[in-house]
């Protein structure tokens, strides 16, 4: 094994709640009833097809444009609440793993459906851990489809089963295992019978790391 990829949500920072926030702005607009239960289907799943989650509740119909307006609003506001994020977002434990596993020689990359990937990654600090982005930008389908994936592991010069993928979705472990990765969960992605590997906490990736042997030490 020569590289890890990492879904980002769920995974090195939870941006779960501002989701949530956003979202039930957009609901509460439309007259939808939108909880915190409701928003948990949303982990992983595209902002396109997160609306049509949202819209099951809805008994009016709505145009192409008039989704893509409702989608552009919750990003707008969405992106107003990342500015809440800063370095000390991110877990101490998500940083020490991640300079572990570069010091092991492993090549690092990100595997998110976010078009706000390289925003989440900048206002945290932690873009300079990756050696490749693959995010809601560069992919034409999204998880369960592997492409998010593939990408990542074409941009690290890598092939699929040279990779592991951490995830926290099973829409996610779905796509490690189509893509021909293998998949370790976190989260609830450790409950999954298609997860290889499940972890607890990200630090347990070490002990995996040291036992797959990568071949690139430096
Ligand atoms: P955006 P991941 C996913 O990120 C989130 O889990 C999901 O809730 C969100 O709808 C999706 O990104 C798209 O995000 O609206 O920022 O493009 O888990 O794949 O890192
Ligand atoms: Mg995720």
């Amino acid at each position: 094994m020569k590289g890890f990829i990492f879904d980002l949500d769920g995974v090195l920072l939870s941006t779960d709640e501002l989701h949530y926030q956003a979202w039930k702005r957009i609901a509460d607009k439309v007259g939808i009833p939108f909880d915190r239960k409701d928003n948990d289907r949303l982990r992983g799943v595209s902002r396109e097809a997160s609306l049509e989650i949202i819209l099951e509740k809805y008994d009016g119909q709505l145009s192409a444009a008039e989704k893509e307006d409702l989608c552009n609003e919750k990003n707008e506001y969405y992106k107003e609440l990342l500015h809440t994020l800063n370095e000390d977002t991110i877990d101490p434990a998500v940083r020490d793993t991640l300079s572990f596993l570069r010091k092991e020689g492993y090549r690092l990359a990100v595997g998110s459906s976010s078009k706000n990937t390289k925003t989440i990654l900048q206002r945290t600090k932690l873009a300079d851990y990756f050696d490749a982005v693959s995010d809601g930008n560069n992919i034409t389908k999204s998880k369960p489809d592997p492409e998010v994936f593939l990408k990542a592991a074409e941009y690290l010069f890598l092939k699929p089963e040279e990779c592991f993928v951490v995830e926290d979705a099973e829409a996610g472990i779905d796509a490690a295992v189509a893509g021909g990765f293998c998949p370790i969960g976190i989260g609830p992605a450790s409950r999954y019978r298609k997860t290889k590997f499940p972890i607890g906490k990200i630090s347990e990736l070490k002990e995996i790391a040291v036992k797959a042997e990568p071949q690139l030490q430096k």
